[in-house]
């Protein structure tokens, strides 16, 4: 009955075969034309598929009164619009606790926040790795089923990535997001392997193709690459997997996924599918654009098809301060900040305030856990007036540290360097 799980095969090893599998007619490109996937895996790495790549929305700089397609209000002390996105203000975390209320959490829409109707609205399961056929699952259904809830961060893989080009002089395509497309929540929902095994998901499953009830997502250069969705292994979606219900102990919100969306903890934000609508259950494994174009690095370091398709994001850590804040000398402030990781709890914190030369450790105030961030404080005592950085650099229990550079990829993803935060002494 219980179908098999080979949870001992690493993500990477796993995902790595995807490919090859796929060019020998073993794999399906889910909605995406043989023709458009022939010429996405050509162009991978060259400068065409970046321009293929680059979506619409990212592609915009700058900031907005408003963001098309947002429902939530977007203060502008608490968000910067970034085309269809708005990117958390971290300087407005202080004033709120370890969760992230709706109210300050980052959105990230290809398109646009779609209105359903949650009376309405139903989860189908379908596809060849599943024994009886199709199954359909209202929201009472879900709610019938027991439910988990887990604190979790969701956040873009491409989080910090303009760090890329201010930092390290290496201009990236994408969001220019700086530190806050990030939020952390709790989640309550059913578990998506319980629901699978409702589903009577059978043992030759290896992949599952959760699509959102959003748009169809069209990239500058006309290409429709359809409704946003993104592989997860079988191994992935029967482990961790949350079909969430409930944001911070209320339905989650129109522009979070509203009535139910995928947590994945731990991995880039793009595997927490919003606004569910249906799941594949496959026997072959499965492509979609959001795996094979996206979501790889791509670079001088990296083969020319790209990494891996990517799965847990990295280390980070950012002050809860203005980008070129002013500080008044000859007094002692209290910084705060927040560090996480996707690989393990946060064992140490280290502040400079002098270009790196001496590092001091930061207090911790919150029980470190993996996939959630945990808050800290630093005093500061500036003498003397003038421009200086500040450095927050986390170490998780994998033993890594905050690097001093990020290997450059093309889109920028998962830039985990030392943030170097620019503030004023006055
Ligand atoms: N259906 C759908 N799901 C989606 C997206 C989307 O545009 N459509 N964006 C993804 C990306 S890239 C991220 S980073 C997260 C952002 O979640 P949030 O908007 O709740 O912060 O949702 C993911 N899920
Ligand atoms: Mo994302």
């Amino acid at each position: 009955m219980t179908p098999m799980i080979s949870k001992g095969v690493s993500e990477e090893a796993y995902d790595g075969r995807r490919r090859a599998q796929w060019l020998a007619g073993e794999a399906r490109a889910a909605g995406v034309a043989r023709r458009d996937m022939l010429r996405l895996l050509a162009a991978a790495g060259g400068a065409s598929v970046l321009a293929l790549a680059a979506p619409r929305a990212e592609a915009t700089a700058g900031t907005r009164s408003s963001a098309p397609g947002i429902v939530k209000p977007l203060p502008s002390d608490r968000f910067t619009i970034r085309g269809t996105n708005a990117e958390t203000k971290f300087e407005s975390l202080s004033e709120t606790g370890h969760r992230t209320p709706a109210s300050h959490f980052f959105v990230r829409n290809h398109t646009s926040t779609p209105r359903l109707d949650a009376k309405t609205w139903k989860l189908k399961i379908w596809g060849d790795g599943l024994r009886d056929g199709p199954r359909e699952f209202t929201l009472s259904d879900l709610k019938r089923l027991p439910s988990v809830s887990r604190t979790a961060f969701v956040e873009c893989a491409g989080n910090a990535r303009s760090f890329f080009a201010t930092q390290q002089g290496t201009p990236v395509s994408g969001t220019p997001w700086t530190l806050g497309a990030i939020g952390n929540a709790h989640w309550r929902g059913a578990r998506l392997s319980d629901v699978l095994r409702l589903a009577g998901v059978s043992r030759h499953a290896v992949d599952v193709l959760p699509r959102g009830l959003d748009a169809d997502y069209v990239t500058d250069d006309g290409t429709n690459l359809g409704r946003v969705r993104r592989p997860l292994p079988l191994s992935k979606a029967m482990d961790d997997v949350i079909l969430a219900y409930e944001m911070n102990d209320a339905p989650l919100p129109p522009d979070h996924g509203y009535p139910v969306r995928i947590l994945a903890p731990s991995w880039v934000g793009i595997a927490s599918i919003k606004w569910l609508g249906d799941i594949e259950v496959s026997t072959t494994p499965l492509y979609s654009p959001w795996n094979t174009d996206f979501y790889r690095l791509f670079g001088e370091a990296y083969p020319d098809e790209g990494s891996a398709p990517l799965t847990r994001q990295t280390l980070k850590s950012a002050f809860e301060l203005p980008w070129n804040a002013s500080l008044p000398a000859a007094r002692t402030h209290h910084l705060t900040g927040r560090s996480w990781s996707a690989s393990g709890a946060i064992t140490r914190v280290d502040i400079s305030t002098d270009e790196g030369a001496t590092w001091h450790p930061a207090h911790l105030n919150d029980k470190p856990q993996t996939s959630s961030w945990t808050r800290w404080t630093t005093t500061w005592h500036p003498k003397t007036p003038g421009p200086t950085t500040l450095l927050a650099r986390a170490t998780d229990t994998t033993g890594r540290t905050q690097p001093e550079t990020t290997v450059h990829n093309a889109q920028g993803y998962l830039f985990d360097a030392v943030v170097r935060h620019v503030v004023r002494v006055v």
